[in-house]
């Protein structure tokens, strides 16, 4: 069974940066349908028992293309939001340290120009969809962006995500309406730099 990670936080925890309902919502309706839907898919495609990074990997081996696309955006959503929730933290916000500083430093140019290419990513993003800080195999991090439910996993893409800015409007619209950016803004005053470079240690132990 695919689960939910259990959040760390109250659902209040990150006001005023993120409302109480938007995480309430978010997490046990959004989040929680992906996990159900994907536990379906999975199980009727004979593919429950892969790790989901390995289950996004191999995509195309579904042969059933309805089975298929479910996986991709349900179980997109089920590790999409393992993510987002697992980087966020009350005591979150300032900038990365160590090893994960120094490699933003190095691939992306210092943490102001990295937040500020990663936030136009997610503004520019048409619709639903992510902004990516992902590994590549050499180490690198590399920024992108996907729509709906895709990560770089199963857009085929050699890089491993650790960190992702939901722009999903469920992610925001209740407090920000269409101010997309505000949002964004905002979501850095409560990212778990901490739980990104685990993130990253353990991307690059793979
Ligand atoms: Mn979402």
């Amino acid at each position: 069974m695919y689960q939910q990670i259990q959040l760390p936080y109250a659902f209040n925890a990150l006001e005023p940066n993120i409302d109480a309902l938007t995480m309430e919502t978010h997490y046990t309706k959004h989040h929680a349908g992906y996990t159900k839907n994907l536990n379906e898919a999975a199980a009727e495609a004979g593919v429950a028992d892969k790790e989901i990074t390995d289950l996004l990997c191999t995509l195309s081996s579904i042969s059933d293309e309805a089975l298929r696309k479910k996986i991709r955006n349900n179980g997109g959503g089920f590790y999409n939001h393992n993510i987002y929730f697992g980087t966020l933290s009350p005591k979150g916000g300032g900038q990365p340290s160590g090893k994960l500083g120094n490699e933003i430093e190095k691939s992306l140019g210092g943490f102001s120009t990295f937040k500020e290419d990663i936030s136009k990513l997610a503004a520019n993003q048409f619709g639903s969809g992510w902004a990516w800080l992902s590994v590549a195999k050499d180490g690198k991090l590399v920024l992108s962006s996907s729509p709906n439910q895709d990560n770089p996993l199963s857009e085929g893409k050699d890089l491993i995500p650790i960190f992702g800015i939901d722009v999903w409007e469920h992610a925001y619209y209740l407090k920000y309406k269409n101010l997309r950016a505000d949002y964004v803004k905002a979501l850095f005053n409560v990212v778990d730099w901490q739980a990104v470079e685990k993130n990253y240690q353990q991307a690059l132990n793979k």
